[in-house]
């Protein structure tokens, strides 16, 4: 976002009370949680965690020796235990835990006994394979209840998950089985999108021929096709998931896990290098994850809850599975995408089901815009009662065309700002509590502490902008990167101190303190709200033989937020052709996944760089964008910008 942008942005004077019949209602009316986490914050989070099944109670709330953090050190709880097992004491047993709806159409309801019992089995079959506590399992499948069934069969026996999106690669799928070593990986014959089968046993077959911590692959049936499978299957190493489920034992005991406990590696990319494993532990993590998804989003027992969150993400790990499953609620999963078979898919399900908590990213906000206001009109939205966003910087725009369209002006609307490593929702509204102003995140959650600095790491007074921070450690923050605690301290703990917690993010708050998110201040591209690195997207270009050099960068795009546009100078001899930029985008598609493919590539004889060889992304983003170009006085040879800037608007 420019900061013409943002000027406008803190010129926002619209406000929104939550409606007197929400507040009477909500879980939480007044600002007595704040209050009680200002007069004690670790008291707060203890009263949090009360609401879990501990096993054994913890001794101590926080050992905090920067930068490492233990929350309720020494107390004994389990995941599966706290989302299944200690529903199945009250009524919650017989309700349904996953609403689930396939893209051509299907339906199935798994009720909280049902979850338990296929969890129960899975967590057999894993047991059987070998698989025990601490050992690594990689989950690559679609948006079906089996994701859910296979994360919580592994919390069920202590194994650590790392799910891969469904998006990726076999390239990025077989560096994340490596980085982790995995010994089993779940996956399904194919997945459903757009009414295109994704070949996904296919991709893990061309993943693991360089995998060798890889023992068995579990294979879901969800298309049925046998044509999906008649390659490449091995008869040692693969089996089906519903012939192993046939001959499963229905109960398996929890493993009782330490607080500190690994829960989950979920790779994410950063500034530099190859995407790095956050890691995730129980009882912390379980505790803030259960607590937002409460007071966030109001939740009540008759509420159906909807995250439209692939669980490859952070978002579907939290507020998908962990988040309501802890808290006995009904969340609903879809398999597909929005607009399949037409542009009212979501609010068809939002009135098939009766929905009444709606949560999703600013970028499906802008494509509903932009397919107009004729579509969730057709549809029954009555059921909505709650909104969310959550991703990257909503718009005001945007937020308003929420507001209207999908909340009919009735609902408040929750913009969450959190990330992967923060493990749960950090800076948000509390619905029945705070007066929301469209765009801004508003203010931390009760017991969480956050600040804008400046490059000194000082705070920067209300009205200006800065660097966003976390200045006190938060119980489901990732507690290091998987096998790199090095990487851990330099790329979060370094900028301002090993107690500050750097965010990569730039914000700015106003005279009321209410945060206002900016976007990334680091190499990392933020594209429908998917994380992709500079450097990823980089290695992959000059991985191509024509390729010398690339250089990548995120230019605003109206629906996307961001859009990846590269930068790349060729080899002697070779000439950048229409053709070969078509190519250049594909390779990047298969090295990393659909999702990296660049929007657009601008072929160039050099690349701007200072005198001592940095690439200078700010000047190349300047173009992208059309706009001005700031100071080139450091740049080694100013005429490189020139010949760029023509070529740009030759194109235009
Ligand atoms: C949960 C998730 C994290 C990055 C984060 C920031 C951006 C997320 C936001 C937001 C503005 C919000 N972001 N929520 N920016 N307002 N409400 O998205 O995790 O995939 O790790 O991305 O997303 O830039 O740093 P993750």
């Amino acid at each position: 976002m420019d900061t013409k942008q943002f000027e406008a942005l803190l010129q926002e004077d619209r406000r929104f009370a939550p409606p007197p019949a929400f507040a009477a209602a909500a879980n939480v009316s007044d600002n007595s949680l704040y209050e009680q986490a200002a007069r004690d914050r670790e008291g707060f989070w203890a009263a949090q965690a009360e609401r879990l099944h501990w096993f054994k109670r913890w001794d101590r709330v926080l050992e905090w020796n920067p930068p490492f953090a233990q929350w309720f050190v020494g107390g004994k709880l389990n995941v599966a235990y706290n989302c299944l097992d200690r529903h199945l004491e009250t009524p919650t047993r017989t309700k349904a835990a996953i609403i689930w709806e396939g893209e051509p159409g299907e339906e199935r309801v798994l009720t909280y006994l049902d979850l338990h019992r296929e969890v129960c089995r899975f967590a057999n079959v894993l047991r059987q394979m070998g698989v025990g506590k601490g050992d690594r399992v990689t989950i690559y499948l679609p948006m079906i209840p089996e994701a859910a069934v296979a994360m919580l069969a592994c919390t069920r026996i202590g194994a650590i998950h790392s799910v891969v999106f469904g998006g990726f690669s076999a390239e990025s799928l077989r560096d994340r089985i490596n980085d982790s070593r995995s010994k089993v990986v779940i996956t399904a014959d194919g997945g459903w999108r757009r009414g295109n089968i994704i070949r996904m046993k296919q991709i893990v077959n061309e993943a693991i021929v360089d995998c060798p911590s890889v023992e068995k692959v579990v294979v879901v049936k969800r298309i049925g096709h046998e044509s999906l499978v008649e390659h490449g299957w091995h008869p040692g190493r693969d089996a089906w998931y519903h012939t192993l489920m046939r001959n499963a034992p229905l109960t398996c005991p929890v493993e009782e896990m330490d607080a500190e406990d690994p829960l989950f590696i979920l790779y994410t990319s950063g500034s530099t290098g190859k995407p790095k494993g956050v890691l995730h532990t129980t009882g912390g993590y379980l505790t803030q994850v259960a607590a937002t998804t409460k007071y966030v989003f109001d939740l009540k027992d008759s509420d159906v809850y909807w995250c439209t969150a692939d669980i490859g993400w952070i978002t579907g790990h939290s507020y998908v599975v962990y988040g309501p499953l802890a808290n006995g609620a009904t969340t609903l999963m879809y398999e597909g995408a929005p607009d399949y078979p037409d542009r009212g898919r979501f609010w068809e399900i939002v009135e098939k089901y009766r929905v009444n908590i709606f949560y999703t990213a600013p970028t499906a906000i802008r494509s509903f815009m932009r397919w107009g206001e004729g579509w969730p009109a057709k549809y029954d939205l009555s059921s909505l009662r709650l909104l969310g966003t959550v991703g990257e910087p909503i718009n005001p725009e945007a937020w308003m065309w929420y507001h209207k369209n999908i909340g009919r002006e009735r609902c408040p609307i929750v913009d969450t700002w959190w990330q992967t490593e923060t493990g749960a929702i950090m800076c948000t509204p509390l619905p029945g509590v705070t007066e929301t102003k469209p765009g801004s995140a508003t203010r931390p959650f009760p017991g969480i502490e956050m600040a804008i600095v400046n490059e000194k790491g000082e705070k920067v007074p209300q009205g200006s902008g800065g660097y966003l921070v976390v200045t006190s450690p938060w119980p489901a923050m990732l507690r290091t990167v998987w096998g790199d605690p090095a990487r851990y301290t330099a790329t979060y703990f370094a900028k301002f101190g090993e107690s500050t917690y750097f965010t990569g993010d730039g914000a700015k708050w106003d005279d009321e303190g209410y945060f206002w998110i900016i976007g990334r201040v680091d190499d990392v591209i933020n594209v429908s709200g998917h994380r992709i690195g500079t450097m990823e997207v980089e290695s992959a270009l000059v991985d191509h033989p024509m390729v010398a050099e690339a250089a990548v960068i995120g230019r605003t795009h109206a629906v996307k937020g961001q859009a990846i546009a590269a930068f790349v100078t060729l080899k002697e001899g070779r000439r950048g052709t229409p053709d070969l930029a078509d190519e250049l985008k594909q390779h990047v598609a298969t090295k990393i996944g659909a999702l990296a493919r660049p929007e657009e590539i601008y072929f160039t004889a050099d690349l701007p760089k200072t005198r001592s060889g940095k690439i200078m992304r700010r000047l190349l983003r300047d173009i992208a964008e059309g706009r001005a170009l700031g100071d080139t006085t450091t740049l080694a040879d100013p005429a490189v910008v020139a010949q760029l800037r023509e070529q740009y608007e030759a194109k235009e």
